[in-house]
């Protein structure tokens, strides 16, 4: 009773910025996102009576606190659904670093859905595989499906109907590219989901950022339809900044930008007013993340270079979604 997965990390470009539900973690709005090629997560997972309580190994070393608690209750999930009561060892293992604020809680969360499925003997669809990735950490219920996906927010009490769709595959639009900018390694200040909570309970803004959001959607999903970098950059932008107008006017409030996070939008912005197509989105941390298309992603990685305390930038395709592999990490 053995699997392995490997599921990507996603960048939104409508953000998710707070529940509705915070145990069956639903969000207060929908929210769009592309799967990214090269940055991922691999999990296997055992379930077998030999274990005398379930283990959780990330990166080589054994987890007990909070991820480890949300690793166990993705397994009893799985249990119930596959009437079993062997305790599992889970070992993940991320190709790129945990701390730099790449998503990996999504990549980890789609990645554990899928092993731990497979292994307990389960055939999930695509939308059961979301919903229990979903359940250990929102946004890995957009790392299910590859390319352009929709988290729809749903609108019953349960949560069955919120889960990731794909919009379009990978394949619908090869040329857009996103640079992840990564300006340092150190943890964030205060993790997503305890910020997006404060900002529901104490934000002012928070009625307004919601009522701003199908507008959004939508530009997003004809700017994703049409291949439209102008359109899908300039709204990812918008969107990003107004949750962080969001986080900042929430008590206490919330900074994750550092002054190279700054010095990176302002690049982006000199680069733009230059001709160049590039735009910016900027998650729970200080990293910048650059949309643009192929063909200028390498010119705008080099310039980006040039800014200083930035110190290694990837380039990503959309990339495809997760799935089981025949290697087992042990
Ligand atoms: C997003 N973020 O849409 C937004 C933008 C951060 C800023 O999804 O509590 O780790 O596990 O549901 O999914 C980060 O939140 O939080 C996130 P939980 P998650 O990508």
């Amino acid at each position: 009773m053995k699997a392995t997965a490997i599921a990507p990390s996603n960048i939104a470009l409508v953000k998710y910025w707070g529940k509705r539900d915070e145990k069956l973690i639903l969000p207060q709005n929908s929210n769009i996102s592309v799967t990214l090629q090269g940055l991922s997560t691999t999990t296997t997972v055992d379930f077998d009576p030999k274990y005398q309580k379930d283990v959780f190994i990330l990166g080589g070393i054994e987890q007990n606190g909070e991820e480890a608690q949300r690793v166990l209750e993705t397994l009893d999930m799985i249990r119930g659904l596959g009437g079993i009561k062997l305790n599992a060892k889970v070992e993940s293992i991320n190709n790129f670093p945990t701390a730099a604020g790449l998503a990996s809680s999504a990549s980890g969360a789609a990645a554990l859905a899928l092993a731990a499925s497979s292994a307990a003997g389960l055939k999930l669809s695509s939308r059961d595989l979301s919903i229990i990735a979903r359940r250990n950490s929102g946004s890995g219920s957009r790392s299910v499906e590859g390319g352009f996906v929709e988290w729809e927010k749903g609108g019953r009490a349960d949560g069955q109907d919120s889960y990731g769709k794909q919009l379009y595959p990978e394949n619908h639009w090869p040329e857009f590219r996103i640079l992840t900018t990564i300006v340092t390694s150190k943890a964030k200040p205060i993790k997503s989901r305890a910020g997006m909570a404060q900002s529901v309970a104490t934000c002012p803004f928070y009625g307004g950022w919601l009522d701003s959001i199908e507008q959004d959607l939508q530009a997003m999903r004809g700017g994703i339809q049409a291949k439209d970098i102008v359109k899908v950059g300039e709204t990812a932008e918008h969107n990003a900044l107004k949750m962080h107008a969001v986080m900042l006017a929430t008590k206490p409030a919330i900074v994750y930008w550092l002054p190279e996070t700054i010095s990176v939008i302002q690049k982006v912005m000199e680069l733009r007013s230059n001709g160049m197509k590039c735009w910016f989105t900027i998650d729970g941390g200080p990293q910048v993340k650059v949309m643009c298309l192929q063909q200028e992603s390498e010119e705008i990685k080099s310039e980006l270079e040039k800014v200083p305390g930035v110190q290694s930038i990837g380039i990503h395709a959309p990339g495809p979604g997760a799935k089981l592999i025949d290697k087992h990490l042990f």
